[in-house]
């Protein structure tokens, strides 16, 4: 059987920047699974993953993989068919990952955190065969989630379940199992010759205009991203990495993430909490040495040791923190309390990876996000009419290398306005470029909340809260927050007659079935809805009068003063 990947609503690099990524030796021509499956030839009884009591070896992990692959198969999928995934952070997940990697079949990288309202959309949209949730997780039933997909999207044939699989849906269990004596699956998905151009996966993008977008990542870049970052860090055998993080997102999927750990030849330790007295346990038991965080978790594990010095942390050497902006006064805090060198990263779904470096000067570790990972990224920071500015001014970073997209899938009209001219991507991100190369992310330029790294489109906020029938005009932005950065706050103008409180919204969004983070945390109702000359509503005023209000509790209505 020859792999036909699609290439309806996916935008290639152009051949030339192709040709000479390949020149670079940036894309290697393999698939991502490669050198993992070598490593597992080489050394069959390594360990590579750990969860909780299980440990798999990398000729355990590989084997299993490549069994879930070829029962994948078995069950009518087919490559080039996209999976939805929504799973904690278990060795299920990682299992899956790499069998549908090897099988030529596209996962789509959804949140445990997301609900009905987002993985309807995203089976819909990628047009997913099945869909691969937990029975249960926190309370929540996801096998019941799943089944309503299934009935919902007519692509969705199969729903896959992580524990207790019902009603005639699959085992993911099963799946994971150990190939059948005599088995020989890897065989069989060699035979496909999954091909380093195909789309290796989907990852979602933060989303500034209603849903997230879907990302294709490709064999070739997305194992470049995971490489190229490897190289920042210095991922060996040695690397005992741990994912705290939601294993789906990009950061530790691949900023070296576990995939760089496995490619590294390094070992995988998962954790399903970010919580502290859990997480500094697992690095004492398992010598973790790099683990990745988000700037709000990195202020809980701070005061968690400053509060009751564990010292479990001795094996700890490198924390990498991105995903939203770390303060300088946090970044500075790291190596006195929490022993490890702090490595910045300003990255994102879409490609681009800036990193500090393990021995740059403390200035620019706590200073900046870092610079771009590879030679053949380029960046350039540009004022409103999209002229270059020079090092220092600050403006949009714009983007474009071997692991930077070129379009979102199936998203003609928003990739018109996401890329210039010139197939650059437009990231909204407002930075100032340092003459020695460093970036410095000064704010943003788009309609995005950024809470504790979870990103929010305003948007998306709006198009649900103009649901409620007392609302007029609405419009989200960020409140900044001292323990997440950033929360969600709804401004609104009511109907005459109408009456509105942050309750009602949150329920209007809960019962719409939303990912919870997405919540409005404050409302605040104003008499008029400043508006820009053409007639938008003008965020920038909101902003500002939110400065002028000072703190607001989340939790809390404003209504207008009588
Ligand atoms: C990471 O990826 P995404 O796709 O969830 O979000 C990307 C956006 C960036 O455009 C920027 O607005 C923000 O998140 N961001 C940061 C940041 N890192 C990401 N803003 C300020 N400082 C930072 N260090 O968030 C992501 C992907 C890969 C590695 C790390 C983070």
């Amino acid at each position: 059987m020859a792999p036909t990947p699609t290439t309806e609503g996916i935008t290639p690099w152009p051949a030339d920047l192709a040709e000479q990524y390949r020149a670079a030796g940036y894309w290697k021509d393999e698939p991502l699974t490669t050198p993992i499956w070598r490593t597992a030839a080489e050394h069959p009884d390594a360990i590579a993953l750990v969860d909780g009591d299980l440990r798999l070896t990398y000729g355990e992990l590989i084997a299993r993989s490549d069994a879930l692959g070829a029962r994948l198969l078995e069950l009518g999928l087919d490559v080039d068919d996209r999976v939805l995934v929504q799973l904690p952070n278990t060795w299920e997940f990682v299992v899956l990952t790499l069998g549908c990697l090897r099988a030529g079949i596209i996962p789509v990288m959804a949140l445990p955190a997301h609900r009905r309202h987002e993985l309807e959309y995203l089976a819909n949209h990628s047009e997913s065969v099945a869909i691969v949730v937990p029975d249960t997780l926190r309370d929540f039933d996801h096998q019941q989630l799943g089944n309503d997909i299934r009935d919902a999207v007519d692509t969705v044939r199969e729903v896959i379940v992580l524990g207790d699989a019902s009603g005639g849906n699959v085992s993911l269990d099963d799946l994971c199992a150990p190939p059948e004596p005599g088995a020989e699956p890897g065989r069989e998905l060699d035979a496909l010759g999954v091909s380093p151009d195909a789309v290796a996966l989907f990852l979602l993008s933060g989303g500034t205009t209603g849903l997230p977008k879907l990302i294709p990542r490709f064999h070739n870049d997305y194992r470049y991203n995971a490489e190229i970052a490897n190289e920042v860090l210095g991922f060996g055998p040695d690397t005992v990495y741990l994912v705290t993080l939601p294993a789906s997102h990009n950061f530790p999927l691949a900023c070296p993430g576990l995939l760089g750990a496995l490619i590294a030849g390094g070992r995988v330790v998962l954790s399903a909490t970010p919580s502290p007295s859990k997480v500094f346990d697992v690095i004492e038991r398992q010598g973790v040495t790099v683990v990745a965080a988000v700037p709000a978790v990195v202020q809980r594990w701070i005061d968690h040791e400053d509060e009751y010095r564990t010292g479990k942390l001795a094996s700890l050497e490198v924390l990498q923190v991105g995903g939203s902006r770390l303060v300088d006064e946090l970044a500075a805090r790291v190596r006195p309390v929490l022993g490890a060198t702090l490595q910045q990263v300003f990255g994102m779904a879409e490609g681009l990876l800036n990193m500090t470096t393990l021995d740059d000067p403390d200035d620019v570790v706590v200073g900046t996000q870092g610079r771009p990972v590879s030679d053949g990224d380029e960046v350039r920071v540009v004022d409103e009419n999209g002229e270059s500015l020079p090092p220092g001014g600050v403006g949009v970073l714009q983007t474009r290398g071997p692991y930077t997209l070129w379009g979102y899938y199936r998203a003609e009209e928003h990739n018109a306005r996401a890329f210039s001219p010139d197939g650059w991507y437009i990231t909204g991100d407002i930075v100032s470029l340092r003459e020695d190369g460093n970036l410095v992310v000064q704010g943003r330029d788009k309609d995005l909340i950024n809470r504790a790294g979870e990103k929010i489109s305003g948007e998306e906020v709006e198009n649900l809260v103009y649901r409620h029938p007392s609302v007029e005009l609405a419009a989200a932005v960020a409140i900044p927050d001292k323990a997440l950065g950033e929360r969600v706050c709804v401004y609104a103008t009511v109907r005459r007659g109408g009456t509105l409180a942050l309750e009602d919204l949150r329920t209007l969004m809960s019962d719409a079935n939303v990912a919870d983070y997405k919540l409005p945390e404050v409302l605040v109702v104003v008499d008029d809805m400043p508006l820009t000359k053409v007639g938008k509503v003008d965020k920038k005023a909101l902003r500002d009068d939110l400065a002028v209000r000072g703190p607001l509790e989340p939790g809390s209505t404003h209504l207008p003063a009588r």
